[in-house]
């Protein structure tokens, strides 16, 4: 079975990677990347994406679209993991080909219409974009099959706060609107990414594959290895956004609790996932609010095989 699904994103290291392994896959069919503010600038984020997108030879779609918070001034993004091009300073040759010129929520929203019931939304950046079409398109939950986000932290600590994963804090307004919504929501966070250090043989086995994304993704890795092997002895790092699409076809290898969900939008639970499995409270605050399902643990052997296995093809 193939799965349509548009891909929000704000490339980024792991966000490469994860959209190099759902172009490689068979049973994923990329409509469209919709990108969005995040780990750089959304007008990066775009640039970015069309050139993950020449690098390997897809035709798709590619839409700018939300380039601040939902509330709030600009943010700061994250060049100290992903570098200053969001590639760990590895500065690939910029495509120059034009973006779609719809907006990434319009895009969302045409896409949904045009092949109602059948396409999962895997966000992997701020919710901004989906925030905004679900406010465009009310029926947008009707419309999609599924929706499928890296961020947020149920039962583990924060890595931008105590209790905040970055996706979320960047946008927790928009978060607040996209979790809110009557939709089937998977939520791949800190919960399950963390548990899920990758060293540097993994990204040498994935270059080994394929030298062009393989080689692609073990390059830029270096300056995010680097961040993530800080205040440790191994050399490690996280390929979060991954996980989304991993789960998409292999939902076997992951282990997912149901819960009920609010996100934070105060000064200090800013883009707190705040998940009450069920039964755990009687407070209206969650049980009148959505369930959601959470990926608390997956098989990081299997995992790490289906990557190396998609992008030796
Ligand atoms: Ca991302």
């Amino acid at each position: 079975m193939t799965h349509k699904i548009i891909l929000d994103t704000d490339p980024g290291i792991d966000d490469a990677m994860a959209i190099f392994f759902a172009f490689q896959h068979p049973e994923i069919d990329v409509l469209g990347l919709t990108t969005v503010f995040g780990n750089v600038p959304v007008t990066m984020a775009a640039r970015n994406a069309v050139t993950l997108c020449d690098i390997a030879g897809q035709d798709i779609p590619v839409t700018q679209g939300v380039g601040m918070p939902w509330v709030g001034p600009e943010s700061t993004y994250a060049h100290f993991v992903h570098g200053d091009d969001g590639f760990g300073n590895t500065f690939p040759k910029a495509s120059e080909k034009p973006l779609d010129p719809r907006s990434s929520a319009q895009f969302i929203i045409d896409m949904a219409r045009q092949y109602p019931g059948e396409i999962t939304l895997v966000a992997i950046g701020p919710l901004g974009n989906l925030a905004l079409a679900l406010r465009l398109e009310p029926d947008l939950p009707k419309l999609v099959k599924g929706v499928s986000i890296m961020g947020g932290a149920a039962f583990v600590p924060g890595n931008v706060t105590p209790v905040a994963e970055a996706n979320i804090w960047n946008d927790a307004h928009a978060a607040a609107i996209v979790f809110a919504a009557d939709w089937k929501l998977t939520m791949f966070g800190l919960d399950v990414t963390l548990q899920t250090p990758f060293s540097p043989t993994f990204m040498d086995k994935l270059a080994d594959k394929n030298s062009t994304l393989g080689g692609f993704v073990k390059d830029a890795s270096q300056f995010y290895m680097d961040f993530y092997s800080q205040n440790r002895d191994d050399k490690v790092c996280f390929f979060h956004d991954a996980f989304p699409l991993a789960h998409l076809i292999h939902p076997e290898l992951f282990t997912v609790t149901e819960g009920q969900v609010r996100v934070g939008t105060g000064e200090l639970d800013r883009g707190q996932t705040v998940v009450a499995p069920a039964g755990t409270t009687a407070s209206p605050l969650w049980t009148e609010a959505q369930t959601i399902n959470v990926a608390t643990k997956v098989e990081h052997d299997k995992l790490e095989q289906l990557f190396i296995d998609a992008y030796a093809l």
